[in-house]
């Protein structure tokens, strides 16, 4: 089993920020912002380039939820940056879906 979906179903230990019935957010363990956290879906989706059409609804989810992180974190108001890594060249090492939900310090782009 992958190591989010060890999160997901709790056999490991995480920060958690917010959780439903379809996803469950987090802190993540070495942040890069004042505030990082990470909304996964429970149920595994390897990331954007492997979603289908079933997958329609939790990637809404996924969105929703970030909303809701950055709100119950303090960082909605001042702004703040939601980002999906997709494949190991865009930087994604861990392959279950993940949004970053980052905020507290102001942003720059273009990201590196
Ligand atoms: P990436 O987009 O796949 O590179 O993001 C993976 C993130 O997951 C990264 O920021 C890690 O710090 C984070 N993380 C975590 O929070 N807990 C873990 O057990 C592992 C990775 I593995």
């Amino acid at each position: 089993m992958c190591i989010f979906c060890k999160i997901a179903n709790k056999e490991i230990p995480s920060k958690v920020v917010f959780e439903d019935e379809h996803v469950i957010a987090f802190h993540d363990v070495n942040p890069q912002a004042p505030t990082h956290a990470l909304v996964i879906p429970k149920r595994h989706i390897a990331g954007i380039a492997q979603a289908t059409p079933e997958d329609e609804a939790v990637l809404g989810r996924l969105l929703l939820a970030a909303r809701r992180v950055a709100e119950l974190t303090g960082i909605a108001e001042s702004g703040f940056r939601t980002v999906v890594n997709s494949g190991a060249n865009a930087g994604q090492t861990v392959f279950h879906i993940h949004v970053h939900v980052m905020g507290g310090r102001p942003m720059a782009w273009p990201p590196g």
